[in-house]
């Protein structure tokens, strides 16, 4: 199926035996150099940053490659069990400093550089910062990856390598705008390509049944478009242990053949250039976080990403063991990222039976012993369905494989619960109705042996409400794995200062075992480490303060509490309600009630899907409010708010930091987990949330007295539905009939009439399903708790030292080893050292 020739005899091992690379300043000095002005063809024209980073990067990339050739011999050679963690996005962030770290090169790469004088920092800012990514999802996988090739566990990753990623976001007259990302305008030095791997993926066409010589029944899908789907692997180093894995990115491209008709017909430029439709598949990431859009383009990814995977793996499996498939469930397992690639389950199936002849019964073992799924939301408008008819027009001979799995399903069901066609209907993998739809999440659950969530509230939530047909049928199958991030990027890397005082405090073992941040917490107690503690914070700020003047023309002044909301633009997140909050204190501070007040700093970053009008609204309304808040002289040394405009991943490496209270308000029950929370509470920032996601579990970890708590439970919420009353709240409460007064006066959109009459209907909506005014006098009461606490500073920092003390639970190693421990019993191998 490649379109790559191999070579027919076979060189020696020895062809591609070659001594280790120099680790030395003088040998990195030395290939940098090399790579500047004989690959690239680069000499004193300094015009371009990129090429010194690409000469770096291609050096760093070598010293991957010998590591990376020897992990993947040893998991040949093992023959160890695999996973496969297949999702639609992987929020990588920038990898050479990653790389520098993980290898443990920063100091020589800076010397070599020195020598040329050059300085490291400036060349790693020039990477661009892939955006393959919306949000949590996709950085959760970027942060597993790396846990796994920490903890030496064979897992690749597989996703696709979308030409543009997330979009990039500027603001004009204070509402969002958006531009593409082609980020991989200038290349991209970490991919290898390797289209001796390519797959053919099918689409479209039908099915014809047949009966082979022995009367088996053979289906056959005809008459498909195909796309080619070429790999692009990318390293991704464990840190300090020879391990490299490896994450598979597909790109879709034009098959040699075009079409016949059309070639006939004299149209041969035509049916060349037709070709590009193909590459379409993967041209551009869907910028929707939580929430789906039903677009056919979307679906076309969701296959082409869980057949090219699938046929890799098949193939891997038919090199290393023959067509036997009988332990292929035992060595292999795939790990479904959300139901995005849930498809899966029935392209498993599908191959199995249609490619490699096994049989119904055998191929559906197969199949339910290897799948794994991940949910990560509870929002219906997330919960994905596609309609039967797409299928149908798309993926004919998948849509068969459904109908089949669902019949078998639902027998099971009649079984268990004889006469019960209400459950059988509810339960269905076909929502019935006009237009029939494909509940996917019921698929995923169907074909897998394990059903997750992301943590431990959200796990029950889903269990009690949405699966819980599902888990009376098989309550063996559910479990939690609370996320986590991966320490060394979001403590190591991003916060040098703290990292020396830490390798200094406890010694450096907590990299790979984050727990023993608790040998922290005694010297909260010690003045002289909570002074050093606050030095480090405060350099932190200033770095932060640096970029926020530099991109917002916002002053920040260091000795102000930092209050910082980042995150993807969502009502459920409720940036309305940090808002409401600094029109409040603006309010005090134009009524003059500044007593012991704390001045404060409030940054607001993230991005709103370009088709979620309210979410840009509330970006409108956050920059209309910043304005003028910024430019009244009363909140001078008082009051600063800024929005930070294209928060990705190298930002948040600035900002969490910087932080000194985290902002964590989604309506209680709405936020599967966050992870943004996680970051800040490792670089020492205070909580101030609600009974949310992993909230729970970070305050149960650092205990009550060291996070700020507000608002109702996620029972509180579900009970209030229907008797919500939004206007009698704010006619009840001073502050927020202010709050609303200032608001609905148009003091915020002087010259754009009824601009925020949304977002104020929306507040005052009894239906309002996130209640952003039923919490608002509970969070302006932990807001004061806060500011009071910043006010004594001895207090505050012996309560920021213990936030990083007790984050240790959060690191993606305890969550990796989890999924392990639970799912998928890898046993952990170590190539041999490349030294
Ligand atoms: O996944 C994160 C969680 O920490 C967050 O709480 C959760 O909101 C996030 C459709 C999603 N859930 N669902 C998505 C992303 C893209 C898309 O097209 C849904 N993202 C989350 C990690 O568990």
């Amino acid at each position: 199926s490649s379109s790559t020739k191999l070579i027919q005899n076979c060189p020696n091992d020895s062809t591609f035996d070659l001594p280790p690379l120099s680790l030395a300043p003088e040998g990195i000095a030395h290939d940098f150099k090399h790579y500047y002005v004989h690959t690239f063809g680069r000499d004193r024209d300094c015009l371009s940053a990129y090429y010194p980073y690409r000469a770096l990067a291609t050096t760093l990339r070598d010293r991957l490659m010998e590591r990376w050739k020897t992990t993947r011999q040893a998991y040949d050679e093992t023959g160890c069990k695999r996973t496969y963690y297949l999702s639609l996005e992987f929020l990588m962030g920038r990898a050479l400093s990653n790389a520098t770290f993980n290898l443990d090169l920063d100091e020589a790469v800076a010397r070599g550089l020195h020598t040329l004088g050059l300085e490291l920092e400036e060349i790693a800012s020039t990477e661009p910062d892939p955006g393959l990514g919306n949000g949590g999802l996709g950085r959760l996988a970027a942060c597993f990856l790396d846990s796994c090739a920490t903890l030496q566990l064979p897992v690749r990753g597989y996703g696709l390598r979308y030409e543009y990623g997330m979009f990039r976001q500027t603001i004009e007259n204070g509402a969002q705008v958006e531009e593409p990302d082609h980020w991989l305008r200038e290349g991209n030095p970490w991919e290898i390509e390797r289209p001796e791997f390519a797959q053919r993926i099918q689409f479209g066409g039908h099915t014809e049944t047949h009966r082979d010589q022995s009367g088996r029944i053979i289906v056959r899908w005809v008459d498909t478009h195909d796309v080619l789907a070429v790999p692009y692997d990318v390293p991704v180093p464990g840190y300090r242990n020879d391990t490299v894995n490896t994450l598979r990115l597909w790109k879709a491209a034009a098959t040699d053949e075009f079409d016949l008709d059309e070639f006939n017909a004299g149209s041969y430029t035509e049916s060349v250039a037709q070709k590009n439709a193909a590459e379409h598949i993967t041209m551009v990431l869907y910028p929707n976080d939580a929430s789906e859009n039903g677009k056919e383009l979307r679906l076309r990814q969701q296959y082409f990403l869980a057949s090219a995977s699938i046929k890799d793996v098949l193939r891997d499996w038919i090199r290393l063991h023959g067509r036997d498939f009988s332990r292929f469930a035992d060595l292999n397992c795939f790990q479904l990222n959300d139901t995005h690639p849930a498809v899966s389950v029935a392209e498993l199936m599908r191959q199995l039976m249609d490619e490699h002849h096994l049989e119904w019964q055998d191929a559906w073992d197969i199949t339910r012993r290897t799948m794994a799924y991940t949910n990560h939301t509870l929002l219906p408008e997330a919960l994905e369905r596609w309609p039967v008819r797409l299928f149908r027009q798309l993926l004919p001979r998948i849509l068969e494989i459904i109908f089949e799995i669902n019949a078998r399903f639902l027998a099971e069901v009649a079984l268990r619960w004889p006469g019960d066609v209400d459950r059988q209907r509810r339960m269905s993998l076909i929502e019935e109705g006009h237009d029939p739809q494909v509940r996917m999440a019921y698929l995923a659950i169907v074909g897998s042996f394990s059903v997750n969530g992301v943590a431990a509230l959200h796990s029950q939530l889903l269990v009690e409400g949405l699966f819980r047909d599902f888990q009376e049928l098989w309550p063996e199958k559910f479990n939690n794995k609370t996320n986590g991030v991966t320490p060394r990027r979001w403590l190591a890397m991003c916060n040098p200062g703290l990292r020396d005082l830490l390798d200094e405090t406890i010694g450096t073992g907590w990299t790979r075992d984050l727990e023993q941040l608790s040998r922290l917490a005694p010297h909260a107690e010690d003045a002289a480490f909570r002074a050093r503690w606050h030095e480090i914070k405060q350099a932190n700020k200033a770095r932060l303060a640096e970029q926020i003047a530099e991109i917002c023309k916002v002053e920040f002044p260091l000795e102000a509490m930092f209050d910082v909301q980042v995150k993807r633009i969502h009502e459920y997140k409720r940036q309305l309600l940090n808002i409401l909050h600094v029109i409040h204190l603006y309010n005090r501070i134009k009524r003059g009630d500044t007593a012991n007040w704390t001045p404060r700093c409030v940054l607001i970053g993230g991005k709103a899907a370009p088709g979620y009008f309210m979410a840009k609204q509330i970006i409108k309304l956050i920059n209309s409010v910043a304005r003028v808040v910024n430019m009244d002289p009363a909140t001078s040394g008082l009051l600063r708010v800024a929005f930070v405009p294209d928060y990705r991943v190298s930002l948040m490496e600035v900002i969490a930091p910087g932080t000194d209270l985290s902002e964590q308000i989604s309506t209680a029950g709405k936020e599967a987990s966050g992870t943004g929370n996680m970051k800040f509470m490792m670089n020492g920032a205070v909580t101030i949330g609600t009974l949310d996601g992993a909230n729970i579990e970070i305050r149960e970890q650092v205990g009550e007295d060291h996070f700020f708590l507000f608002g109702l439970t996620a029972a509180g919420v579900e009970s209030m539905r229907g008797h919500y009353d939004p206007n009698a709240i704010i006619a009840s409460d001073p502050a927020l009939r202010d709050v609303m007064n200032l608001l609905e006066s148009g003091h915020f959109n002087q010259f754009e009439n009824g601009v925020f009459d949304s977002v104020i209907l929306s507040i005052r909506n009894p239906h309002d399903p996130w209640m952003t005014a039923a919490d608002f006098r509970s969070y302006v009461e932990a807001q004061e708790r806060a500011a009071a606490a910043y006010r004594d500073r001895e207090h505050w920092l012996r309560m920021s030292i213990l936030n990083t003390a007790h984050s240790g639970h959060f690191s993606s190693d305890r969550t990796i080893a989890e999924y392990n421990r639970d799912i998928w019993h890898l046993e952990t191998v170590a190539p041999k050292s490349a030294a």
